[in-house]
């Protein structure tokens, strides 16, 4: 496969950068500069890869197979460049080319803005899932929205987070085709009007309605040196025709302009996921606008191939919804099935069972979306009808198999009456999909025995268990090129394809040369990042010192303030003199805080609050550093991760539904502390219960102290070192300017109960916190540990679970 074809050769992609520069960009190719060359590098590797595209996109017409929709109204794919260069196996090549010309290849991949297409965990699952599903040649797409500005672009001012608008097409992306000919209609508001058929059949149509029209952008997503590109399809809003000629017909051309700009702002922000989502008009009106062009997509490809009845749309199309942003997609598809294809609603009901699967990512009860039926009812009045008449059909079943339970029925229906009548969109995904699933064993556990207790009675076997996982192409081979090297270099590289081989690693854990190898890599690794952090945020760092990550959203429940107190407790004891020799450490923190989230950003204030008393004191010097690096993002998640020694993975027991990053960082040999929560639960138990620092409340105990006899204060009374840490953030030590600015968060942990129970956990991780220091200054353990780290975690590779999605979900086969 990497055998150089005659244009992966040096000079025929020399040639191309040049021609580019001219002809694509038209520019001056001489002098050779950063800027015009990175896009002419851009351009060269994306003719490498069309050529495959189009192949893989026409195979899947000539086999007819079933192909696998996961539709996801967030991706995070980080950078494209050196993704799609590693696809081709070209990057000595690449590397060799520019420097012919005066350039240096990791200066140019620094040319590329992050695409933050999503908020977090959920969408840049959907990436690795995207480069699994092309790597493993599962035939399918992902469609999401195109939009014009990402997730906010954070910036700490004085220790507070700002928000600025992330214009990451400011500049065209070359990796955006845009396809001007694919455009559908979509439609809003209007009603929904009955007539009869010739039949003599009452049927409804959907009338007076405004539209839309969505536009399709495409993004390759390259599979690892297999020729298989598969399809992101991205919408993008642009205004009708019919719109404007109304609008000027009246002579009213400003009115005419605005109204074509307003129905473009459907596609223009990302929603940051704050607190509570809900009421938002145009955040329903995304979900509708990119289901719905979706749909049109489906059901044009199905078409396509002639089918003569839908009976056999679900041996053809499988639909994963990537939580319930798009479960729409259920009263849209039935829409389209009885009203416009004429199907009975018995019939049509059936298809919709076989055609979706839901994904659940959480289980916060605050998370859980509901779109009032006042909105549904205005913007989608033809849904909002099927949505009652599905609740309708489903609570009569439910009544005929459990006579007299008017609670069971309450606690089902796809309608919430305590606050205003609200569509529960979970409970429409749930009954409309043949299977949903959680992301890691115990979140599916309690999906089934908490949250969705009742539909799991009603359904046994709908709940099932999906365990997430990470792409190894990003999160090893591209993040960590020495780490790679040094893997390949004793066991091959097969692991890039089917990660289980780095079991043959754990031959080698005791093994002292290679070892000092591993360490020699992971020393390398951390002076890389003190370079960067020197360079982006003017802090020296001290690379031989124990480097602490805890980096993700900033959210009570990631308990970012376990950590803190953590930090002030090393604090206090340096200061004391209380301990007789100190491991020296770095802390690391980077996320965003929603910008609704008062709370959260609090929190990052006191973490820069903090970090600027323990930098700032002579009397702590090396021993302990705190830095936060703004505006974190896959890109610099993977300049940090394969830097760290120790990856914080505290959140409340039962909270995280699996997390990601916690396997990032497993893979890249850094050892966790955590709770017994999401996925850490599985790494644990691959990795060894001896080369995991455990902690903490386990889910079981976390329902127990909120089923009431929790009491935070007493902890707080009795625990000297608690109590110190506490009150000097009450006092203000950390805030001399401000005393009373972190009140909140006192407050939240002593007078309101500390709901994520951060008080109850401390001691232990306290002191499983030492025993990490321990560890550490015995460094042929700590690296067995690492090496046993990176050997064990071949399950989280997202190859498997995205065959287990294939095999057991969406029952498709690879392309052979
Ligand atoms: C979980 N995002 C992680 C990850 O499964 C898990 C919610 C509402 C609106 C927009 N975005 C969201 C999430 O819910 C989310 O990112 N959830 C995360 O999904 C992948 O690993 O534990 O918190």
């Amino acid at each position: 496969m990497t055998a150089p074809e005659s244009n992966q050769s040096v000079e025929s992609l020399k040639d191309d950068i040049q021609r580019h520069v001219a002809l694509t960009l038209g520019s001056d190719p001489f002098p050779p500069r950063k800027g015009r060359y990175y896009l002419g590098l851009c351009y060269s590797v994306r003719d490498r890869l069309l050529g495959q595209w189009l192949e893989t996109q026409r195979s899947y017409y000539d086999s007819i197979t079933k192909r696998v929709y996961y539709m996801s109204l967030e991706f995070l794919p980080g950078r494209f460049l050196m993704n799609y260069i590693q696809a081709l196996g070209m990057e000595e090549e690449c590397r060799e080319a520019v420097r012919d010309f005066g350039l240096d290849l990791d200066e140019l991949l620094e040319e590329e803005w992050n695409p933050g297409l999503g908020n977090g965990g959920l969408g840049r699952l959907a990436s690795c899932y995207m480069d699994s599903m092309a790597t493993c040649r599962i035939p399918g797409y992902g469609y999401g929205i195109l939009y014009d500005y990402g997730i906010f672009y954070q910036t700490i001012v004085n220790g507070y987070q700002h928000e600025g608008a992330d214009n990451w097409l400011r500049q065209d992306s070359p990796w955006v085709l845009r396809r001007g000919h694919f455009m559908f209609l979509i439609n809003f508001y209007g009603r929904s009007e009955a007539y009869e058929d010739s039949a003599g059949h009452e049927r409804f149509r959907w009338v007076d309605t405004e539209s839309v029209m969505a536009m399709a952008c495409d993004i390759m997503v390259p599979g690892h040196q297999n020729g298989h590109v598969t399809n992101m399809r991205l919408w993008k809003a642009i205004s009708t025709r019919d719109f404007e000629l109304e609008h000027f017909n009246r002579g009213d051309y400003i009115g005419a302009v605005q109204s074509k700009v307003e129905s473009e702002n459907i596609s223009k922000v990302l929603y940051p996921n704050d607190t509570s989502p809900r009421g938002k008009e145009l955040r329903l009106r995304q979900q509708y606008f990119f289901v719905a062009a979706t749909f049109q997509d489906i059901l044009r490809r199905f078409r396509k191939n002639n089918y003569s009845s839908f009976d056999c749309f679900p041996d053809q199309v499988a639909v994963q919804l990537n939580d319930t942003h798009p479960a729409i997609s259920i009263a849209e598809l039935m829409r389209i099935l009885v009203d416009e294809e004429s199907l009975t609603w018995e019939t049509a009901w059936t298809i919709c069972q076989k055609t979706f699967s839901y994904t659940n990512h959480t289980v916060l009860p605050e998370a859980l979306e509901t779109w009032s039926v006042e909105l549904i009812g205005r913007m989608l009045p033809r849904h909002l009808q099927i949505i009652f008449e599905i609740n309708r059909r489903f609570l009569d079943d439910v009544g005929k198999r459990f006579p007299g339970r008017v609670d069971l029925l309450r606690s089902l229906s796809l309608i919430a009456e305590d606050n205003g009548k609200q569509v529960r969109m979970a409970h429409l995904a749930i009954i409309g999909s043949h299977t949903v699933n959680g992301v890691a064993e115990l979140h599916s556990k309690i999906l089934k025995t908490r949250l969705f207790k009742d539909f799991d009675n009603l359904y046994p076997g709908k709940f099932t268990n999906v365990t997430n996982g990470i792409t190894p192409r990003r999160w090893l081979m591209q993040a960590n090129p020495a780490l790679s090297e040094l893997i390949g270099s004793v066991i091959g590289d097969e692991w890039i394809h089917d990660l289980s081989h780095l079991s043959e690693l754990a031959a080698y854990a005791d093994d002292p040369e290679f070892q000092q190898r591993w360490q020699e890599v992971r020393k390398r690794n951390k002076k890389l990042l003190a370079r960067y952090v020197l360079r982006k945020l003017g802090v020296g760092i001290n690379p031989a010192t124990l480097f602490d990550m805890h980096i993700k959203r900033i959210h009570e429940y990631k308990r970012q303030i376990l950590n803190v107190l953590h930090v002030i407790t090393l604090y206090n004891r340096i200061r004391s003199g209380s301990v007789a020799h100190h491991v020296p450490r770095t802390l690391f923190f980077a996320g965003k805080a929603a910008p609704g989230y008062m709370q959260a950003k609090l929190i990052i204030k006191l973490i820069n609050a903090v970090g600027q008393a323990v930098n700032g004191d002579p009397a702590v010097g090396n021993d302990l550093r705190v830095v936060f690096l703004p505006n974190y993002c896959v890109s610099q998640a993977e300049k940090l991760i394969p830097a760290a020694d120790l990856s914080e993975q505290i959140s409340t027991a039962g909270m995280e539904a699996s997390g990601t990053g916690n396997m990032k960082f497993a893979l890249n040999g850094a050892l966790t502390i955590g709770t017994l929560d999401g996925a850490n639960i599985e790494i644990r138990e691959v990795v060894g219960e001896d080369n995991f620092f455990l902690f903490g409340h386990t889910e079981e105990d976390v329902h127990r102290l909120h089923s009431g006899g929790y009491d935070p204060v007493q902890i707080y009374e009795s625990n000297i070192e608690l109590k110190k840490a506490l009150d000097m953030i009450s006092t203000g030590f950390f805030s001399p300017e401000a005393p009373g600015l972190f009140r909140p968060i006192v407050d939240s942990l002593l007078a309101h109960g500390d709901y994520y129970l951060v008080l109850a956990d401390y001691a232990k991780y306290v002191a499983e916190q030492a025993r990490v220091s321990k560890c550490y200054e015995d460094p042929a353990l700590w690296t067995r540990m690492s090496i046993l780290n990176t050997a064990n975690m071949g399950k989280f590779s997202s190859d498997r679970s995205i065959m287990e999605y294939a095999r057991n979900i969406w029952k498709v086969s690879p392309l052979t």
